[in-house]
């Protein structure tokens, strides 16, 4: 242990600290699921339906099964009896809910192209995907549900044993009669219909996962890259009946999920199945082509808002009519994603009356689940749109409708209309910071001219100001939200005998750095190099207890729990100090990695002395137990709300529609920061991945329910050549909702950017009457909005 002067104990919390995962990423020393070095492994290969809906007619796999390497050939009528339930979803199936049977291999049905129908089993890949390609399959087409306003109407039906393609209709309406009122009084009224086009999740590293039976039979270990080993185990057991204390669920290095890996998918039971049935390690690699349809999608909705506002631009009710595309199924938390945005549809302003309802609905495709940011970016886009719609009808600058409504920073904690307790926040000041630091007026003058010039290069300017609620959640909440799992985060700290510091969190990264910045609260907390922390993540066996990392809760939730643990072991460390000194624990004080006698500094009594003394356990207080180590399982009693305000400045080629992103502009407020130079990487990743739904990504499907651009050739991830240099700043209101202070800020970026870009490309084409731009932005749809503006 680097042991730290007392004197000059430095604060490490708030340092820019490089990550220490990288090295090990740059140099190639990770290992990820498909790197598993795994003697014997088994290579499972699904074969798919190449169509949207259809009756499973006949499926031969005499041939496939003659095939060289080939170990097994199984339909999902073969694998019945290794299910013990259906596919998890946290909601409960109810009349209120519906979700039709889902099982890993389709049985009768097909419903959306992509869901695996065989599964082949071969010594090798190679051998694996020739065999798959001799599995015959007869199906009987049926007419697939692929659009969401369609949907709703049942004309038909993506599920022949469903009556209605709705799976649920949720509705929050705090004040229904205010809404009323406040529309019939209302000096101006805005009605906007938004599209949140279909988004595939594009992590670097596809799903890989491979299930390794113990020698000795009975136990697996489930490598798979997963953003939720904890949450996966529970419902590996529960669906394939084992038990759980036979389950070691092991996410390896992880490269990326964005949300895509918080799920359990189809081939990781069947995996275990398999592994189970053959005791023989199984494993599966998804090609990427294959994940753009197995792998679930973001997004998929279709957005009404209103707002009643008076003449001054005071916003006084906002009602929201959502469609949300479930896909075929629900998956783990499919439902929850327009759950969260529901919330959140008034945005960062003080409206009084509020109304949200949400149809969830079957499609023939693939389903949808949390990606980046999941319900909060679509709700922040609705809001953020339309409040530039308003402003355009009153004639007001966007910042300044803004201003006109924000919570004021005096009413935190704010009540929400919604339901909500918003922690923190200073929205004023974060639109003002950002609007100084992108110089907003030059901008303005210098779009007005352009204008009067004719330049074909016009410029916009899009404001988006968000608020999110993160570290999800509260288990009280969640357990009143009929959802099936807690909110808590789990840690250990022990220091051994050494001295040298060992973190267990619940926490899963998989990119956010969480090793640094637990280290980093361990160290600040001890007054020791954060190099002397090791942590611990990801595998059931060493960290039994956790809820992962999804809806930028590990910091808040699971960071704190680290932070609360430390403390605790402190509190130990210093009854033993106590007991040693002969003093008693109130004269102790803790500095610089030393107890040491208040006004008496020279007598003190170094942490490492303790840990050892902890460890031989020779004179410790009578009935203290031996040991250095505290377990915590924290639940927050709240949610937080990290807000922002991002500026995105574009210019529209006028001759091209082509949209080019000049520069971008975020302050955001997640609270005190542990590590600036990893929020600053949150916030880049996620701008990046906001201004791909606002300008590139989006799941194309032809009539009958094919995935167009299933290739990241045909499917456009932006890649840092397309971004400007972002321009970053903060504010800092300290959330009270933890000892930290901290709120969550992963999916930041990505809620405050889209809305931002496309309210910039309409700010851009604005005095030729363009109020709107579907996403994404493409130089042929903005070509097209030009020529029809223009032709007006
Ligand atoms: N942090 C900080 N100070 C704050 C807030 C955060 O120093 N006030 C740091 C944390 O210590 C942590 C990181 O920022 O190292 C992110 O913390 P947090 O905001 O708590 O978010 P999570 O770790 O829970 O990550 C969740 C979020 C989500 S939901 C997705 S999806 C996501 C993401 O973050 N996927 C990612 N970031 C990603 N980044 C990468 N590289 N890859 C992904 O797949």
């Amino acid at each position: 242990m680097t042991m730290t002067d007392p004197a000059q104990q430095e604060q490490i919390i708030g340092k820019r600290r490089i990550r220490r995962e990288d090295p090990k990423l740059l140099s190639g020393e990770n290992r990820f699921a498909d790197d598993l070095v795994v003697p014997g492994a088994l290579h499972l290969v699904v074969v798919r339906s190449p169509h949207a809906h259809a009756r499973i007619q006949r499926i031969d796999v005499n041939a496939a099964k003659s095939m060289p390497g080939v170990v097994g050939v199984f339909t999902g009528k073969d694998l019945e009896s290794e299910w013990a339930g259906p596919m998890p979803c946290a909601w409960p199936v109810t009349a209120e809910m519906k979700n039709p049977a889902h099982y890993p291999l389709a049985v009768e049905y097909v419903h959306y192209a992509g869901e695996g129908v065989v599964a082949v089993v071969a010594r090798s890949q190679v051998e694996a995907v020739d065999a798959a390609g001799a599995v015959i399959v007869d199906y009987e087409e049926l007419p697939p549900v692929l659009e969401l306003e369609e949907a709703v109407n049942d004309t038909t039906l993506a599920h022949e044993e469903l009556e209605s393609n709705t799976s649920f209709v949720w509705a929050l309406e705090p004040n229904p009669d205010a809404v009323d009122a406040a529309f019939r009084d209302a000096a101006v009224t805005v009605s906007e219909r938004f599209v949140q086009q279909r988004l595939i999740p594009a992590a670097m590293e596809p799903r890989a996962m491979v299930v390794v039976p113990s020698p000795m039979g009975g136990d697996y270990t489930v490598y798979s890259s997963t953003q939720i080993p904890h949450v996966l185990r529970v419902m590996l057991a529960l669906t394939a009946g084992i038990s759980e204390t036979k389950l070691r669920v092991i996410a390896p290095s992880v490269g990326g999920g964005f949300g895509s890996k918080l799920d359990v998918y189809a081939e990781e039971l069947l995996c275990l199945a398999l592994a189970r049935r053959m005791r023989q390690p199984v494993r599966f690699t998804e090609e990427r082509g294959e994940g753009t349809m197995a792998t679930i999608h973001g997004r998929g909705q279709v957005q009404h808002i209103e707002l009643a506002a008076n003449a001054d631009g005071k916003v006084t009710a906002v009602r929201v009519k959502l469609l949300a595309d479930m896909g075929a199924y629900l998956q783990l938390v499919t439902p929850g994603v327009p759950l969260l945005g529901a919330f959140l549809y008034h945005g960062v302003y003080d409206v009084g009356a509020y109304s949200f309802t949400c149809t969830g609905l079957f499609t023939n495709k693939t389903p949808t689940d949390a990606y980046r940011g999941a319900g909060r970016p679509e709700a922040t886009y609705a809001i953020e749109r339309a409040m530039d719609s308003l402003a355009r009808r009153l004639e007001l600058d966007p910042a300044e409708i803004r201003r006109r409504n924000f919570i004021a920073a005096e009413k935190f904690p704010y009540q929400s209309v919604a339901g909500l307790v918003f922690d923190s926040g200073s929205y004023h000041a974060n639109l003002e910071k950002a609007l100084d630091k992108a110089g907003y007026s030059d901008l303005r003058r210098e779009q007005e001219q352009r204008r009067a010039a004719g330049n074909p290069r016009r410029l916009g300017i899009g404001v988006s100001c968000y608020v999110e609620m993160c570290g999800l959640a509260p288990s009280r909440v969640l357990a009143s939200l009929n959802y099936g799992a807690g909110g808590w985060e789990a840690a250990t700290v022990r220091i051994l005998p050494t001295s040298k510091v060992q973190v267990v969190t619940g926490t899963a990264p998989h990119g956010q750095g969480h090793e640094t910045s637990w280290s980093m609260i361990v160290a600040d907390k001890l007054g020791i190099s954060p190099d002397d922390v090791e942590v611990l993540h990801s595998d059931t066996a060493i960290a039994p207890y956790g809820m992962d990392t999804y809806g930028s809760r590990s910091l808040s939730v699971g960071g704190t729990a680290v932070y609360l643990a430390t403390e605790r072991v402190i509190e130990k460390a210093m009854k033993i100090a106590a007991h040693q000194m002969e003093v008693a624990e109130e004269d102790l004080e803790y500095v610089g990695a030393s107890f040491r006698v208040k006004g008496s500094p020279e007598q003190q009594l170094p942490l490492a002395a303790i840990a050892f003394e902890a460890f031989t356990a020779h004179n410790l207080p009578d009935g203290l137990e031996p040991n250095l180590e505290a377990s915590i399982s924290w639940d927050p009693p709240n949610f937080t709300f990290p807000n922002g305000t991002h500026i995105a400045v574009v210019e529209v080629d006028e001759e091209t529609g082509h949209v080019q992103l000049v520069r971008y502009i975020a302050v955001d407020d997640c609270g005190n920061q542990i590590n600036p130079l990893i929020v600053e990487g949150q916030v880049h990743g996620g701008i990046t991945q906001g201004v791909a739904q606002a300008l590139y990504e989006e799941a194309l499907y032809d009539s009958s329910g094919q995935l167009l651009n299933a290739s990241l050739a045909d499917y456009l991830v932006p890649s840092a050549c397309e971004m400007p240099s972002f321009e970053l700043d903060s504010t800092v209101t300290p959330s009270p909702t933890n000892p930290l202070g901290v709120k969550g800020v992963g999916e930041a970026g990505t809620i405050g950017s889209a809305p931002a870009v496309i309210n910039a490309v309409v700010d851009a084409l604005s005095d030729l009457g363009v109020t709107d731009c579907p996403m994404p932005a493409t130089p042929e749809r903005v070509y097209q909005l030009i020529k029809q503006a223009s032709s007006k």
